[in-house]
């Protein structure tokens, strides 16, 4: 049955700005959501170049396919669509979203054995600043997530501090210096557990991933979703039908909610960024954290499909 969060998971993301949930998805969910994950990346060995669809790894070739990201599942498959408005997710949204609930993006991230990239650092808020901060995003996890598999790694209580430059020289790159930003990432927190865990992590709060050294995949599909009365502060996205058809709870408004927050301009984007890759984006970051961690090396990577 759908739930709600309880009072302690809320005050938990209250304070620390996200929540872990073990038992929200069927287990009928989750084999649905990984066997349409399969087929929706199967098309990838049959591509010798990147699709709206799918983001793939530079060293992707059709005979050892890699694929770093579905983009917008929802966009490209009836079922995620329908995934996005299921009770079982937006039961737990209610209480931190009472005034309705709009997708504000979709992915599945895909940390492939042995190759999976890392992400770094950042705040979702430094790519979508909305009116108000009731901006969030849900993850599933569609395999087992250990330490070894590169789990979402997040800074406790950093979605009350400032939004931090995401910029390198003049272009957006969707990435923090580590250094210059001043955080302690020594206090970062990984979020783990078994296929079906949910996370729900604020739009401001500070998080990453290390590369995939393991021998096993890391799926991790994930919904943001924005309150519908936060608009974005620079981007609606297809214009306002396009905007509102992305309600999945609650009625359109055209009175935004205002609440002070700290906000940057995603802007300007460098010229011929790979539009919806984070991979992408923050390839141009001069100083990487993880980058100190070594990939595996080339004879030990899987096939990204598995
Ligand atoms: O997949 C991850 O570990 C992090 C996901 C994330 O931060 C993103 O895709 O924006």
């Amino acid at each position: 049955m759908p739930r709600t969060l309880t009072q302690k998971e809320l005050a938990h993301y209250d304070e620390h700005g996200y929540v872990v949930i073990r038992d929200a998805i069927p287990a009928d969910t989750l084999g649905a959501s990984i066997a349409e994950t399969e087929r929706m990346v199967a098309v990838a060995s049959t591509l010798t170049e990147a699709i709206p669809m799918l983001d793939l790894d530079p060293s992707h070739t059709p005979e050892k396919p890699r694929v770093r990201r579905i983009k917008s599942p929802h966009e490209h498959s009836e079922y995620f669509k329908a995934l996005a408005a299921d009770p079982a997710i937006l039961d737990l949204l209610d209480p931190l979203m009472p005034s309705g609930i709009r997708i504000h993006n979709t992915k599945v991230n895909m940390k492939s054995a042995g190759i999976g990239e890392s992400i770094e650092w950042h705040q979702d808020w430094a790519f979508y600043p909305h009116t108000n901060d009731s901006v969030l995003a849900v993850g599933i996890y569609l395999d087992d997530c250990d330490e070894e598999n590169g789990p979402m790694m997040v800074i406790p209580g950093s979605h009350k501090g400032p939004t931090y430059d995401h910029h390198e020289g003049p272009y957006f790159c969707g990435a923090m210096d580590p250094d210059k930003s001043g955080v302690d990432f020594s206090k970062a927190v990984p979020l783990m557990g078994p296929a079906g865990t949910v996370t729900i992590h604020h739009a401001r709060l500070i998080h990453g991933s290390a590369y995939n050294q393991s021998s096993r995949s890391r799926r991790f599909l994930l919904y943001a979703y924005s309150a519908v009365d936060a608009w974005p502060l620079h981007d609606l996205k297809g214009g306002l039908e396009a905007y509102d058809s992305r309600i999945v709870r609650g009625k359109p408004t055209l009175v935004p909610r205002m609440k002070e927050t700290p906000v940057r301009i995603p802007l300007p984007a460098r010229p011929g960024l790979i539009k919806g890759s984070i991979y992408d984006n923050q390839s141009i970051l001069g100083n990487k954290y993880f980058d100190a961690l070594e990939k595996a090396p080339e004879e030990k990577r899987e096939p990204a499909l598995a």
